[in-house]
C-alpha cells in the first residue's frame, strides 16, 4: 500500500464541496449517497443515530502523516457525524475516544486503515471498502456495468474488493498485475463465490481492449494518451494516479474518479453504522 503524503491529504478539508460538486456532475450523485450505495446502508441511519465518531492518531511505525487525522475527520464531519479527533494519540487515543462516548473510531498504522464500531463489533478495512466505493462510482459514471468488459489493474486488497463488485454489477472482468499468481489468486477467490474473471498477462493488449478501467494498482502513468479514447471511463484508487496528470485534465474531464481518501472514508462509515 502506497503511504500517503502531507500535500496527498492537505487539501482534503477545504475543498470538500467542491470535490462533491465535480462527484455529483460525474455521477450523479453526492459522496454520501455513493457511499450509501457502495455499503448499501441507508443514509439516514447516519442521520437518525448520529453516533460519534472518533479519529485517533497513530505514532506507531513511520508515524503521523501531517493532516491525516484532519482530513478523515473533516469528511466525517462533511457527512453529517458528530466527530472528534483525540488529544492523545495511540492506546490513550483510543481510551479517550471511548471516555468521550465514541461509538466508531478510525485510526491508521502503515499497514492497516480501519474503522471500528465498538458497540456492534463491526470493522472496515480501508482497502475493501475503498473497492467497493470506487466500483459504486464507476457504476453510476458509466449508466450501469451489467455485461460492460472492465479491465482492473491491480489484485491487491483494492482489486480484489473492487472485483468482487464489479462481477456482482454483472460487469465482465479482466485482471491484470504484474504478479500472476495475484491475478490467479483473485480469479480463483471470485470463482468460488461463483463469478467468472479472467487473467490477462499482456498489459499492453488488455489496456488497447478496453474502456473501462478500475486502476487500483501503485505504478505511475500505466494508462497511457494512446489507450484513452471518447468512451473511456476509469476508476483510479491507486495512489499515485495511474494516468498522466496533465493529459488527464484535457482529456478526461468528468471521466475520471481519483481522489486520495474521500470515497474510501465515506464507505468504511457507512459499512460500520
Ligand atoms: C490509508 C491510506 C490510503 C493509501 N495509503 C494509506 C496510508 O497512507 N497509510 C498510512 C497512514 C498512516 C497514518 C498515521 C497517522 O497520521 O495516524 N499513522
Amino acid at each position: 500500500m502506497t503511504r500517503l503524503k502531507e500535500n496527498d491529504v492537505e487539501p482534503i478539508a477545504t475543498t470538500l464541496v467542491g470535490y462533491n460538486e465535480d462527484l455529483l456532475r460525474m455521477t450523479g450523485c453526492s459522496l454520501r449517497e455513493l457511499a450509501a450505495q457502495a455499503s448499501g446502508k441507508e443514509i439516514d441511519y447516519l442521520v437518525n443515530r448520529n453516533p460519534l465518531v472518533a479519529v485517533i492518531p497513530m505514532t506507531c511505525g513511520e508515524g503521523i502523516i501531517e493532516g491525516f487525522v484532519e482530513s478523515v475527520a473533516s469528511i466525517i464531519s462533511y457527512l453529517g457525524s458528530r466527530t472528534v479527533i483525540t488529544k492523545i494519540s495511540d492506546a490513550g487515543g483510543v481510551a479517550e475516544a471511548i471516555q468521550l462516548g465514541a461509538e466508531i473510531l478510525f485510526m491508521a498504522d502503515d499497514d492497516r486503515f480501519v474503522a471500528i464500531n465498538i458497540r456492534t463489533g463491526k470493522v472496515s478495512d480501508n482497502g475493501e471498502a475503498t473497492g467497493k466505493g470506487y466500483v459504486a462510482g464507476l457504476e453510476r459514471m458509466c449508466q450501469g456495468l451489467n455485461g460492460k468488459n472492465v479491465l482492473l489493474l491491480g489484485a491487491g486488497p483494492v482489486g480484489n474488493s473492487a472485483a468482487l463488485a464489479l462481477v456482482r454489477y454483472g460487469a465482465q472482468v479482466t485482471v491484470f498485475d504484474v504478479n500472476i499468481s495475484a491475478s490467479q489468486r483473485l480469479k480463483g477467490a471470485i470463482e468460488e463465490l461463483g463469478y467468472n474473471v479472467q487473467v490477462e498477462t499482456n498489459l499492453e493488449s488488455a489496456l488497447t481492449g478496453h474502456q473501462i478501467f478500475v486502476d487500483a494498482c501503485p505504478a505511475e502513468n500505466v494508462i497511457q494518451l494512446r489507450h484513452i479514447s471518447q468512451a473511456t471511463r476509469i476508476a483510479a484508487p491507486g495512489i499515485p494516479l495511474g494516468v498522466p496528470e496533465l493529459e488527464v485534465k484535457q482529456l478526461l474531464t468528468d471521466r475520471l474518479l481519483h481522489d486520495p481518501l474521500q470515497i474510501g472514508v465515506a464507505t468504511m462509515l457507512l459499512e460500520v453504522l
